[in-house]
């Protein structure tokens, strides 16, 4: 079993309510068990002319491979109608493997840990309140990603 972070994100037909539906199917991949998922949060895009995005963390433990699980997230994406047309463009789920345990993983599909998520403040506060003192496998801490990306222009939704 390994301990998995991923990262939700939606901008198109109701974000919250799409961070939600993926959140249900987390929970039902095979060989894997739904741990915890952070509160939501709201930021603007990083691209300019999009909607605001609404972004969580989720942690699951699971014995998938790499790989399959890439798939399985895939799948959930497709299912929830995200279409594949500009590679940055809106979306109505994006789903990222953050971590995989201690793995590191670089093969043309998938690296892991996500090569952006150090710089994200919409990855690092929600993984912040899933796992506080998480070290990475190249020994940076979560706190030291923390103090170099503000908390500025996030908004964390009640509940
Ligand atoms: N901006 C925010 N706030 N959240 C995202 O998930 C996100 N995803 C993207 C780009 C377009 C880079 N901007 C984002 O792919």
């Amino acid at each position: 079993m390994q301990r998995v972070y991923i990262g939700l994100g939606s901008n198109l037909a109701d974000p919250a309510q799409q961070l939600r539906e993926a959140i249900k199917s987390l929970a039902q991949l095979p060989q894997t068990s739904l741990s915890d998922v952070s509160s939501f949060y709201v930021s603007d895009s990083l691209l300019p002319g999009q909607p605001r995005y609404t972004n969580a963390v989720a942690a699951i433990d699971t014995s998938l491979q790499p790989l399959a699980l890439l798939d399985a997230l895939q799948a959930v994406e497709i299912d929830q109608g995200r279409e594949r047309h500009e590679r940055w463009g809106p979306r109505t789920l994006d789903l990222d493997i953050l971590l995989f345990g201690d793995c590191v993983i670089d093969e043309p599909r998938l690296k892991v840990p996500h090569y952006h998520m150090q710089a994200r403040a919409f990855v690092l506060y929600p993984l912040a309140e899933l796992a506080p003192g998480l070290v990475l496998a190249d020994g940076r801490t979560l706190d030291q990603l923390l103090k170099g990306c503000p908390f500025e222009g996030l908004e964390r939704l009640p509940g």
